[in-house]
């Protein structure tokens, strides 16, 4: 059992410069655990809602005081003094106290900042690793999940010059995280100078840290990601691969897909993929359709779905009604978990679960806004992630997971996932 003495809140700021909250909870017993709370910018029309001021006098009205108000008054008075068995008791309680859909009245930022306070409280009580903590939760057999690490990026995350949000780079034989990084690295070193010597930039300007030269298409963004490998004496497909996050819902509108000129079609947008994934070395596409497409994300997965991960972040959100959906109607087979989409460790859980007892796989993925706390780390190791999706090895705040995997891989000897 563990009762709370107090959880409270500060306001801090996130990889974007934009205010989030890092939350606080104390057990009576003097256990206590700190989290930080990431941020996404594409984000889903389904996920919780991150709670914001409004008042456009302060960063432009994305404070988030009223998220820590909220934790350190009504979220600390219903719970200083309670015991709570487990996450799931705490995260229930969190559920019903704010009462409303999408967890709009207290703010999702506030209840996860405290399901992960309490998650690290929990694991210092128990004397644990929090990804060991994690793992029993999970009842899982933890493991390094293999890492899609940002080398480009248009969309959202950079200047909108090319449609497609990201492209990002595995490395599938690699034995271990050590080895995954340095092969990273001479990628992004020549893609770095390849994309000086054709555009005359290098510019490191997007969220995640890829590289966001102006490319003319998507295509050329993939083609450069390939071209990349080889420079740096690699087969690609063979020794790296290239995963895609197309982020189609952010130039989907009145019924189509806007690539970089032109105006697609459902099925259209399908078949431009179907060319993606028969040119380039790609093993995954995420979000190749719009959120509320089903019929496209259908038709993908039945073109793609035995090939491919067939990956859903805006289609799912992490909420496992959405994923009940795209399981029996066949649009997807891997699952994008992030948990500030849903709100709560318990609810992230719950997710997984039923992704995985559909044979899917999963993605753990951080925020394009993100802080350099590493909980994300824990958490894909501890729930057993096939894969982690930071961001680029150029950012602190991305850096901070993939130096604690390290840590894990070479202190603690945890093996990468085969
Ligand atoms: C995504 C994420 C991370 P955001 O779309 O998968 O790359 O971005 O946090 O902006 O939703
Ligand atoms: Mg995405």
């Amino acid at each position: 059992m563990s009762e709370i003495e107090s959880v409270s809140a500060v306001e801090i700021l996130d990889s974007r410069g934009r205010p989030t909250l890092l939350a606080t909870c104390q057990l009576a017993d003097g256990s206590r655990g700190q989290a930080s709370v990431p941020s996404g910018a594409s984000t889903g029309a389904a996920e919780a809602l991150e709670l914001r001021d409004g008042d456009r006098e302060r960063y432009g009205g994305l404070g988030c005081l009223k998220a820590v108000d909220n934790i350190n008054h009504e979220i600390n008075l219903a719970l200083a003094g309670e015991d709570f068995s487990d996450q799931a008791a705490l995260d229930s309680a969190l559920i019903k106290l704010d009462g409303a859909c999408k967890k709009s009245r207290l703010g999702a930022n506030a209840i996860l900042g405290v399901s992960l306070a309490f998650c690290r409280a929990q694991a210092a009580q128990g004397k644990q690793p929090l990804y060991a903590h994690l793992a029993q939760m999970a009842d899982a057999h933890h493991r390094l999940p293999i890492p899609m690490i940002n080398l480009f990026s248009g969309g959202a995350h950079a200047g909108g010059q090319v449609a497609v949000q990201d492209v990002q780079l595995v490395v599938p034989t690699a034995q271990s995280m050590r080895r995954t990084l340095e092969v990273t690295s001479d990628v992004f070193r020549a893609a770095a100078n390849l994309t000086l010597d054709r555009y005359g930039t290098r510019l490191l300007t997007a969220d995640e840290g890829g590289l966001a030269p102006p490319f003319e298409s998507s295509e050329a963004m993939l083609q450069t990601a390939d071209e990349a490998i080889e420079i740096a004496g690699y087969r690609p497909g063979e020794d790296v691969a290239l995963t895609v996050d197309v982020a189609a819902s952010q130039f989907y509108a009145d019924g189509r897909y806007h690539l970089d000129g032109v105006a697609l079609s459902s099925a259209q947008m399908v078949e431009r993929i179907e060319t993606w994934a028969w040119r380039f070395p790609i093993i995954s596409v995420e979000d190749g359709l719009d959120e509320a497409d089903w019929a496209g994300w259908r038709l993908l997965y039945e073109r793609l779905g035995k090939s491919q991960m067939i990956l859903g972040d805006d289609l799912l959100c992490t909420n496992p009604a959405r994923i009940e959906r795209a399981i029996s109607s066949e649009a997807a087979n891997s699952l994008l978990l992030k948990v500030n989409q849903i709100g709560t460790l318990t609810e992230a859980l719950a997710a997984l679960r039923l992704a995985r007892g559909a044979g899917w796989q999963i993605v753990v993925s951080a925020r394009s806004g993100e802080t350099e706390d590493d909980w994300l780390a824990d958490l894909a190791v501890g729930w057993a992630g096939d894969f982690i999706k930071v961001g680029s090895i150029t950012q602190s705040e991305r850096l901070a997971k993939y130096n604690r995997l390290l840590y894990l891989e070479q202190i603690e000897g945890l093996p990468l996932r085969d």
